[in-house]
């Protein structure tokens, strides 16, 4: 493949072996009516390996990328029967919030408004057919790493830096989800809030550093027992679970055999082993509102310390 554009540096061929291998993690959908048009598109992106799915309308395209959550790049047509591209981009953007799509708009039509028509309607970019290969590839390059770059972005916007778990934004987000989901299907919910026992004294007493090495042992711990609900570092030693489907008994329930876990392991650090316990309040479903919730569980959690620490109350 190198040999055939010519001589390239040793580094030109790496970078290019490392964009192929990239690509092979990424789907494009292809939507376009004309046959010879879409062949000739996917075979462009079959020599550099991405995964590849065809639409011949738009109506299929939305259907197939609403089914598919896989699809990271779709390139469309303007002229098509059923959906056009610009109902489709409309409906993908507006109608379903298919914001992490990257979407390129594709057309031969001589209508010197169309690309910025297409980026008004939510395109990321625009390629007036025919095309030169080069031209292509670099658009499709540069969409890639745009597309890198907002995953990354989105990583970052919703993990806790120290401990790599979900954090507090993340947390609130799902939670607005899924307190009215749980409503309408009349299903139970239970939201806990946990806090360290005494985590001042361990900064106090050991550093700070190590005060962070017990947040990141206690983080994963939770992470391994709750690793099917939203767990959250909401706060400096304090971490929130969204149990749904759970009654506030059996979130408890689960909560307390991690506490009682928790109690009899220790941190391993150089002086020898350290030893720490968390209290927790547990509340659910009804409530006004995820802020009430919140509070109940926040209310439980102080009744908790009151009552002693190393506790779930409910
Ligand atoms: P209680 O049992 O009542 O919860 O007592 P506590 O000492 O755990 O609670 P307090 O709220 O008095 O102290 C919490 C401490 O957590 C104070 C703060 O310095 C520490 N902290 C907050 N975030 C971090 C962090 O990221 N790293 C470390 N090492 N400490 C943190
Ligand atoms: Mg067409
Ligand atoms: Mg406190
Ligand atoms: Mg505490
Ligand atoms: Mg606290």
């Amino acid at each position: 493949y190198v040999q055939k554009e010519g001589l390239y540096s040793y580094q030109y061929a790496v970078n290019l072996i490392n964009r192929l291998y990239r690509n092979r993690n990424i789907k494009v959908m292809v939507a376009e009516d004309s046959s010879v048009t879409r062949s000739f598109i996917v075979s462009l992106l079959r020599r550099h390996q991405f995964q590849i799915v065809e639409a011949e309308n738009g109506q299929q395209a939305l259907d197939m990328i609403l089914a598919d959550d896989s699809i990271d790049i779709l390139l469309t047509d303007y002229n098509m029967p059923e959906m056009d591209g610009f109902s489709l981009i409309h409906e993908l953007r507006h109608q379903h919030e298919k914001t992490e799509l990257v979407i390129i708009g594709l057309s031969s039509a001589d209508d010197k408004y169309l690309s910025a028509k297409f980026i008004k309607n939510g395109a990321d970019d625009f390629l007036y057919k025919p095309f030169s290969h080069e031209e292509f590839f670099c658009r499709i390059n540069h969409a890639v790493e745009a597309m890198e770059r907002n995953k990354e972005l989105h990583r970052m916007a919703y993990t806790d830096a120290l401990t790599n778990i979900h954090n507090r934004r993340y947390f609130i987000e799902q939670a607005r989800k899924l307190l009215p989901k749980a409503e309408n299907t009349q299903k139970p919910l239970s939201l806990a809030i946990l806090d360290i026992d005494y985590f001042k004294q361990v900064n106090d007493e050991y550093g700070h550093d190590i005060g962070d090495l017990v947040l990141v042992s206690f983080a994963s711990s939770l992470a391994k027992a709750f690793s099917r609900f939203v767990l959250a570092r909401t706060g400096g030693e304090e971490f929130c679970i969204l149990f749904s489907g759970l009654t506030v008994e059996r979130a408890a329930q689960l909560l307390d055999a991690v506490r009682e876990q928790i109690e009899n392991s220790s941190v391993e650090i150089a002086s020898g082993a350290l030893s720490f316990t968390f209290s927790c309040g547990v509340a659910e479903l009804p409530a006004d509102s995820l802020e009430s919730l919140m509070k109940e569980a926040d209310r439980r959690l102080y009744h908790a310390k009151d009552s002693g620490r190393n506790c779930v109350v409910y």
